[in-house]
């Protein structure tokens, strides 16, 4: 599944996923030697041949089409560089395991066709984000695919920002059109969601992009929130001389997310986050879970009392985006970077790759309700001068394409950090009592002094991280670290003395569950090759520490 809803009634799709050829490559320009078939979406080293691989491979599909179309080739995430060609015509290049992407091609023929995808998850000096990490870059086709044969005037985006003023919902709702053909067309649009229609009259430049915008008020509407979480279907259609073009579903909720003073409100109303920092990582899946994993997952964290997520480091699978809008599970969702030192973030594809991830995050998770944060380049160097003006122009450039969400970053640039005031929401990433021995409450309000003579105004501040190791089943009196009973003892005292300070409006546990990481670098200071820090480990065995939560946040 790769959606929990359908996005089109007319528009015809074809899931794409099941077993296809596969064989690794050595060169990028050596023939296919189709060895193995691999499901797809899965990870290729789930696979026994290919537990630890980190090379080149091939995926090879055949689709057939029964009438002349044009399509768009949807990759919801393929980790961590695709280059995708169909009937060996190369369609070109995507970089970054964790945003989807498309390919358009107009005129394809009916009859047989064939798509052969070239994957890559090697470390090298143009992979500026995937490299080794304390978390896994997995391999292969991890997300869903599918094939959609559209018309050469069609819907590329269907966008809803939901607004709250005089005691009435509003939206603007806004309806991107592609012209693929060399002539102008005259399209009208419908559009329609909660009782009220809309009907626009568009003539679209030949081969070019249009975007309309109609902006509509409400009458009875039930709100977006954490205990009722309404959704509701925005659809749009195209016609042209009485024929249906195209149409494009997007499930929406009626929600505001503002900061005021000290506080984070929902529908104007003040909430306390009480969250976890989710890798996208289990035993047996790697980072391609199926549906009922991540259900589980969600499950889990709600039954510890949780109402939050975040997807730390990168944009999550659009199918776990739409299970948090139905179960009402806010969302910190984050571009794709990880502790990147200012000589990493120098390198040349660096700001390309960032501006990339950060442009497909929005444009496709723009209309998730649960999203009530974008994050940035965490633990990245915002102590620098050039890293402090790389945060501000993805600032800027996340702004220019949301004005309805605040942001923040992750920081663990302690009293040294220069870029809090670029943010609307400040993120401390602490781990207390496991990296350093503080007395918790103190520390944290000498921290918060800094902060507020760094920052221009008083905002409110989340701890992003904090936390400590346990090995699952490694139980000792003596409280040790890496016992589950000293996790236990981290977790119960930072929890309890960061709610008590007014200026915390909420906490992200490091982490839910233990993830596999890169050997390079940090086998020797991670037990297993692993995270050890998730409150379950990757078969989502619950550690002692659940149960601390659970009192903590649900009981
Ligand atoms: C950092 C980082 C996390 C993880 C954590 C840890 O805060 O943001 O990705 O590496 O430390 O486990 O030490």
């Amino acid at each position: 599944m790769i959606r929990l809803y359908k996005e089109h009634d007319f528009r015809q799709e074809e899931n794409l996923e099941g077993l296809w050829d596969f064989g690794k490559l050595n060169h990028i320009d050596d023939q296919p030697h189709y060895t193995h078939r691999l499901v797809v979406p899965s990870c290729w080293e789930e696979n026994p041949a290919f537990y630890n691989y980190r090379g080149l491979a091939v995926y090879r599909k055949q689709v057939t089409l029964k009438e002349a179309s044009g399509i768009l080739l949807n990759f919801k995430g393929v980790s961590h560089t695709a280059k995708v060609y169909f009937d060996d015509e190369y369609l070109g290049e995507h970089y970054n395991a964790f945003t989807p992407f498309s390919f358009l091609k107009s005129n394809v023929e009916a009859g047989m066709h064939e798509i052969k995808v070239i994957v890559d998850n090697r470390f090298s000096e143009e992979s500026t984000l995937h490299l080794p990490n304390d978390y896994y870059t997995y391999g292969g086709i991890t997300r869903g695919v599918r094939i959609e044969y559209i018309d050469n005037v069609f819907i590329q985006h269907l966008n809803f920002t939901p607004s709250y003023e005089k005691n009435k919902w509003h939206a603007q709702v806004s309806l991107v059109l592609q012209n693929t053909s060399d002539t102008p067309q005259s399209v009208q649009a419908t559009i329609n969601i909660a009782n009220e229609t809309r009907h626009l009259d568009i003539r679209v430049d030949e081969n070019s992009i249009q975007v309309v915008t109609e902006n509509i008020t409400f009458s009875d509407i039930k709100p977006w929130s954490m205990q009722n979480p309404n959704l509701y279907e925005l659809k749009a259609f195209l016609t042209q001389n009485q024929n249906t073009l195209d149409d494009m579903i997007q499930r929406v909720g009626f929600r505001t997310i503002t900061v005021d003073g000290m506080d984070i409100k929902l529908n104007g109303k003040k909430i306390f986050i009480k969250g976890f920092n989710r890798h996208e990582d289990a035993a047996n899946f790697g980072c391609s879970l199926p549906m009922n994993m991540m259900i589980k997952d969600i499950e889990l964290m709600k039954d510890m009392g949780a109402n939050a997520v975040r997807t730390c480091h990168y944009p999550n699978d659009e199918l776990f985006l739409d299970l948090c809008d139905e179960y009402g599970l806010l969302v910190w969702e984050e571009s794709h970077a990880r502790g990147l030192k200012i000589d990493k973030m120098l390198r040349p594809n660096f700001e390309k790759q960032s501006e990339l991830c950060i442009d497909e995050m929005i444009h496709s998770h723009y209309n998730h309700p649960s999203i009530f944060v974008w994050g940035i380049l965490n633990e990245c160097a915002s102590h620098e001068p050039e890293g402090a003006r790389m945060h501000q122009k993805q600032f800027d450039q996340i702004k220019s394409l949301d004005q309805s969400r605040p942001v923040t970053f992750a920081c663990d640039k302690h009293f040294k950090c220069l870029c809090l005031d670029m943010t609307d929401i400040v993120s401390l990433n602490v781990y207390y009592n496991w990296y350093h021995g503080f007395d918790v409450k103190g520390q944290m309000l000498k921290e918060l002094d800094w902060v507020n003579d760094t920052t221009s105004y008083k905002r409110p501040v989340i701890i992003s991280e904090f936390g400590g190791g346990a090995i699952y089943g490694y139980r000792s009196p003596n409280r040790v670290k890496w016992s589950e009973e000293r996790q236990c003892d981290i977790l119960e005292e930072c929890i309890t003395k960061f709610t008590d300070i007014d200026q915390i409006s909420g906490l992200f546990i490091w982490q839910f569950c233990d993830v596999r990481v890169t050997e390079e670098e940090w086998a020797l200071s991670r037990p297993r090759t692993m995270n050890n820090k998730g409150i379950v480990d990757e078969y989502r065995r619950p550690k002692l520490a659940y149960d601390t939560v659970k009192q903590l946040w649900k009981d």
